[in-house]
């Protein structure tokens, strides 16, 4: 099949979800890509995807002219078409009604067949489809995981807007860590050393002092070492700050955050669930929020050798979320564990007024009240074996009246799994990252 046909001057005048029985009779120019191609007893079919759903183009061997036929007959699996034709209303074709071709124009033939089919059946693992991911990403079920994900970037925005967010771009290009030194992924800067950022976290906190209230989308990078189900070494962070408030007010704006998200995805996809066979995340009425050392007594029921100060995440954290399947907070954790901006209590300094939520086993996001006094930040990068000089940028803003503050974290691609019951954090990032992956 030769590549033949430009685009020229045809432009689209319908969508397949408008080609429709009342459009019966009218002419109509639609596009998309060739996802089978059927001909029995002298009627080809063929059916195109495009960004809405698919339309069904027929032609039969006497009525239609043999060139079109001829060509109807040529079309490979996935090229990408362009049809006019007229349409007619019949109950078997998608949506009631099809195209009948007067011409039709190959933009671009497939020259290969996928290594797998989009249409469903057995799927190779998630990594050899990752290898070809524009086309892994016209399976249906991926289709509507990445719908599902711009309902929810939308009902974000929404949410932050309207509560008078001012939406904020902080630099990704760093000369400090500020979540732990370990997951850092360095860049030559010209000829100085620089990090990729991990989190906005320091210019979130410097922006409350002249927006009071931030919020900001946009990709954070952790050097993961290992490779999981759930970590990526680049993410989607969904980042707020917000003044005059501490870390219980903020748990109230996550929660409230996570009731709306979870609720216009679930109203504006349900087509999106039914391909992908689930229902909607249950969002109950109040989320738990458990403190760390009730949930490190809820341990100790359970077996020995678990002290107050260590983590609670693998096989712990699996029996924690089956008496805690859906969403809840684990507050008040030490101090220590936290990193150096977290506030510790003032009547309890080794306890910080800090919190995770939780969906099942999976940590969604962290976030506290931060410290505003620079002696204490000081302090606080000391006890962590951090060098105050290496942050003096920072820390010079806090002589300039920082006000009181709090924020969270949330993992846009953790919170997508959740939402969609994915258990692999690559089938809901478009292009993931990890140890082993840096392609596509
Ligand atoms: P934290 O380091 O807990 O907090 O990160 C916040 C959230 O980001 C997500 N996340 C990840 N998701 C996938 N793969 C990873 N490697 C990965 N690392 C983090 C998680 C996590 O809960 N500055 C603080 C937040 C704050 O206090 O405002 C921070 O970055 O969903």
């Amino acid at each position: 099949m030769k590549s033949e046909d430009e685009l020229g001057d045809w432009r689209r005048t319908h969508y397949s979800s408008q080609v429709t029985p009342d459009l019966d009779g009218k002419e109509v120019t639609v596009f998309g890509w060739v996802s089978s191609v059927r001909t029995q007893g002298g009627i080809t079919f063929l059916i195109v995807n495009d960004k809405e759903g698919i339309f069904q183009v027929t032609t039969i061997r006497g009525k239609s002219s043999d060139a079109l036929v001829e060509k109807m007959g040529t079309i490979a699996e996935q090229t990408s078409i362009g049809v006019r034709g007229i349409v007619k209303k019949i109950a078997k074709a998608p949506n009631g009604a099809e195209v009948i071709p007067t011409e039709i124009k190959i933009l671009n033939p497939a020259k290969k067949k996928p290594p797998f089919s989009v249409f469903g059946g057995a799927l190779p693992s998630i990594d050899k489809r990752l290898d070809i991911r524009a086309v892994d990403l016209r399976r249906e079920k991926a289709q509507a995981i990445f719908r599902i994900q711009s309902v929810l970037l939308r009902s974000l925005r929404e949410f932050f807007m309207e509560r008078g967010y001012f939406e904020v771009r902080t630099p990704k290009l760093i000369s400090t860590a500020t979540e732990g030194g370990a997951s850092l992924f360095s860049v030559l800067y010209y000829n100085r050393p620089s990090f990729l950022t991990q989190s906005p976290q320091l210019y979130k906190e410097e922006l409350v002092m002249p927006f009071e209230k931030v919020f900001e989308i946009g990709p954070a990078f952790r050097a993961e070492e290992s490779r999981t189900q759930k970590h990526l070494s680049e993410i989607t962070s969904i980042d707020i700050e917000e003044a005059y408030v501490d870390y219980q007010d903020i748990m109230a704006t996550l929660e409230a955050l996570i009731r709306k998200a979870a609720g216009d995805v679930a109203d504006s996809c349900s087509k999106e669930f039914e391909k992908l066979k689930r229902a909607p995340v249950e969002v109950p009425g109040r989320f738990d929020r458990l403190t760390y050392g009730a949930v490190i007594k809820e341990i100790t029921k359970r077996r020995d050798g678990i002290a107050w100060g260590d983590d609670v995440t693998g096989p712990d954290g699996e029996e924690l979320a089956k008496s805690h399947p859906g969403f809840y907070f684990i507050t008040d954790w030490p101090t220590s564990s936290k990193p150096f901006y977290i506030k510790p209590k003032t009547a309890e300094p080794k306890v910080s007024e800090s919190f995770d939520l939780m969906h099942g086993s999976l940590e969604l996001a962290s976030g506290g009240t931060r410290v505003t006094s620079k002696s204490a930040l000081v302090k606080r990068l000391k006890d962590q074996k951090l060098k105050p000089q290496a942050f003096e940028y920072h820390l010079d803003a806090f002589d300039y009246g920082m006000p009181p503050h709090a924020g969270f974290g949330l993992g846009l691609e953790r919170l997508m799994m959740t939402l969609t019951g994915e258990e692999n954090i690559r089938e809901v990032t478009l292009f993931p990252r990890d140890k082993l992956r840096l392609v596509p």
